[in-house]
């Protein structure tokens, strides 16, 4: 592990980085991702709903709660061979990692599984990273996955552990903190960060970061999303994010855990251009693409090329820091 990488931050510390001054933020954040990161390289991450909505949680931001009235169509798991070749199109369209999402409180040991096994071996064979989001995973399903060529496994925290009741009071802080543990101890790289606009303080921002700063190891990856606000939801009425909390806290996020890929995940849709280089500049070196998250809109792979290009941005490349992250995991 890099002796330089900290893991030890207190509140206060952290606080206190929060809390600096926009543009001195925003300088500090990027003069650590130069020492650290290749700043021109954005990972391109594409998602696919794999299962879509219908689900017995009762998280408050999400469309696909079955309890709430959002007119997302429920869809039962999608065929293997048809999540291939949306797999296929997203590698042509330059994504290097496929993250696969399932609207499932956890995983059980039933014929989907099996089948979100295959879909893993198949784009793990078509030399991409796999990532898959299915909920809660006990610590023999993380080794499944692990050993079917999973890469990666999103699991967010979403909030501070104290906003949380707030948000989502189907499942705890710990259940989560449980499954990130067993996708660590699968030797499965870790996803996890979570969503600003769901209502909650500075103080919970603070202490959500806390929490993945302090982690043993830090989460390889940490989206940071921005509320979408669908209608049908209890969060539906929830004022747009300012963008500048948006950068504030990618920085941030960047300075505590300087290896991570910060991703710039929901949200952007209602971003200009303008707006989401500053993302990068602050920090931020991934994101999703395609014109669909889950459920909701986002910019088109056309629109992030051009964006690319006028940024002098380029698509980081699959498994480049495979040796390397490999190491951390045998010593976390
Ligand atoms: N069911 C699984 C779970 O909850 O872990 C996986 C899918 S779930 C949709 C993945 C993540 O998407 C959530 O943890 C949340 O952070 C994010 N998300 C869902 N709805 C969102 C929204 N309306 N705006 C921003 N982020 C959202
Ligand atoms: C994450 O942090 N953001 C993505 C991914 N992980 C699974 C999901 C965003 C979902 C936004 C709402 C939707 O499209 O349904
Ligand atoms: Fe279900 Fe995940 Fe949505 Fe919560 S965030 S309602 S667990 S799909």
């Amino acid at each position: 592990m890099n002796m330089e990488i900290k893991h030890n931050w207190s509140l206060e510390e952290i606080k206190n980085i929060y809390n600096t001054p926009l543009l001195e933020l925003v300088f500090r954040a990027a003069t650590l991702h130069r020492k650290y990161n290749d700043t021109a390289e954005v990972q391109v991450c594409t998602l696919l709903s794999i299962k879509t909505g219908g689900c017995s949680e009762d998280c408050a931001y999400c469309p696909q709660a079955a309890r709430y009235s959002t007119g997302v169509n429920v869809q039962a798991l999608m065929k293997k061979e048809e999540v291939l070749e949306y797999a296929q199109k997203a590698k042509d369209a330059g994504s290097t990692r496929f993250c696969m999402g399932a609207a499932w409180r956890e995983v059980r040991d039933n014929k989907d599984f099996d089948r979100v096994l295959e879909m893993v071996k198949g784009v793990n064979e078509m030399g991409m990273e796999v990532c898959c989001t299915l909920g809660m995973l006990t610590e023999e399903q993380a080794q499944k996955l692990a050993e079917a060529g999973l890469y990666a496994y999103n699991h967010n925290l979403d909030t501070s552990e104290d906003h949380y009741h707030d948000i989502i009071t189907t499942r705890t802080y710990d259940d989560r903190l449980k499954t990130l543990n067993n996708v660590r101890k699968a030797g499965v790289s870790v996803c996890c960060g979570g969503i600003i606009g769901l209502g909650e303080t500075h103080e919970d921002r603070i202490k959500m970061l806390h929490t993945l700063a302090t982690m043993p190891t830090h989460p390889e990856s940490v989206p940071i999303n921005s509320l979408v606000p669908v209608k049908g939801t209890p969060l539906e009425n929830n004022s747009k994010v300012d963008i500048w909390d948006m950068v504030r806290m990618i920085a941030t996020a960047r300075i505590l855990m300087p290896q991570a890929m910060v991703r710039l995940s929901a949200g952007r849709n209602e971003m200009s251009i303008a707006e989401q280089a500053l993302c990068f500049m602050a920090g931020a070196n991934s994101i999703f693409a395609g014109d669909k998250l889950l459920t909701t809109p986002n910019p088109s792979f056309d629109e992030d090329h051009q964006m690319f290009e006028m940024l002098g941005l380029i698509p980081r490349k699959a498994f480049k820091e495979e040796k390397q992250y490999l190491h951390e995991v045998v010593e976390a």
